[in-house]
């Protein structure tokens, strides 16, 4: 690249073009085949996997970032450890994942090149993103038929109905994945409709324990509201992990393949 003069563009036309696209874009977003809660790791796998197969798949992101809780390892130290086999995801990508000497089994990586990379991996994929967008509850038919989610612009969300009274709007889709990592969101509005039992939140740290039963435990927990990362362990009460980011990736890569079947027909309800 040679040329490095900027071309002179105008501020109406900045403003202009950005609205546009944005609705334009927004328009196709109302109705999905899913709707991905939560943009952190496992969100980030699950709504690349689904777009590579073609299904309409929309992240929504309360924050202005996505990524979650990838952004660094522990106490605040930007190093993080994955199991394997889930290092064959982020080396997919293109992220180096360090073998540890001594310890079979175990990857480091650098956290930011990875959230970075799956990321760009999801928008390449497909997978359209709303980011500063809170889900706030659901859209329930009849006995209880999950068809969307209704969200609201976070900082409006933040500022409270007290100061900002906003009314906030519905996204339909076919399937929910709550991957709200430790709260759990989307389950917990179902309990709050009394449709699903109390969401207890993740027990007390044992790596090994924990990082299998989420990934085993990865499913359906209500017709059409799939549970993926960390909001497993919330959900089931199961063990915490601490910096081990191998199970969300992995986790994330179950429910689209989960998803996938529900999608296509392949089962009515896989409680
Ligand atoms: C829209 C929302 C809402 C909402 C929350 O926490 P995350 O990174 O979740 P996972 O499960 O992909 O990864 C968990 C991992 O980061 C972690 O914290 C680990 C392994 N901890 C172990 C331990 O022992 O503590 O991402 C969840 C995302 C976040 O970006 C939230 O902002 C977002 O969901 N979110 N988005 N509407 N109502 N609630």
């Amino acid at each position: 690249m040679d040329n490095l003069q900027p071309a002179p563009l105008r501020e109406r036309d900045v403003t202009r073009h950005i609205a546009r696209e944005f609705y334009k874009e927004f328009d196709q977003l109302i109705e999905s085949d899913v709707i991905i809660v939560g943009g952190g790791p496992s969100g980030l796998v699950c709504a690349h996997d689904l777009a590579t197969q073609g299904f309409r798949t929309l992240l929504l992101e309360q924050s202005l970032a996505l990524g979650g809780g990838f952004w660094s390892g522990g106490y605040l130290m930007n190093k993080a450890t994955l199991c394997e086999p889930a290092h064959e995801i982020l080396e997919s990508m293109g992220v180096p994942c360090k073998p540890v000497k001594d310890c079979a089994g175990m990857r480091i990586v650098d956290p930011p090149h990875a959230t970075a990379r799956l990321i760009a991996s999801a928008y390449e994929a497909g997978a359209k993103v709303l980011n500063l967008t809170r889900v706030v509850d659901l859209i329930l038919r009849g006995e209880g038929t999950l068809e969307g989610v209704v969200v609201n612009n976070t900082t409006a969300e933040m500022a409270g109905h007290d100061v900002i009274h906003v009314d906030p709007i519905a996204l339909e889709s076919k399937v929910v994945v709550d991957a709200t990592g430790h709260d759990a969101v989307v389950v917990g509005l179902l309990n709050q409709r009394g449709l699903y039992q109390t969401v207890p939140g993740n027990g007390a740290m044992w790596v090994a324990r924990s990082e299998a039963m989420v990934v085993e435990n990865t499913r359906e927990v209500f017709p059409n509201c799939f549970v993926t990362g960390l909001a497993v362990a919330a959900v089931d009460g199961s063990p915490r992990m601490g910096p081990a980011f191998g199970s969300m990736l992995l986790s994330g890569k179950r429910a689209a393949d989960l998803v996938r079947h529900k999608l296509k027909g392949e089962w009515e309800w896989y409680g």
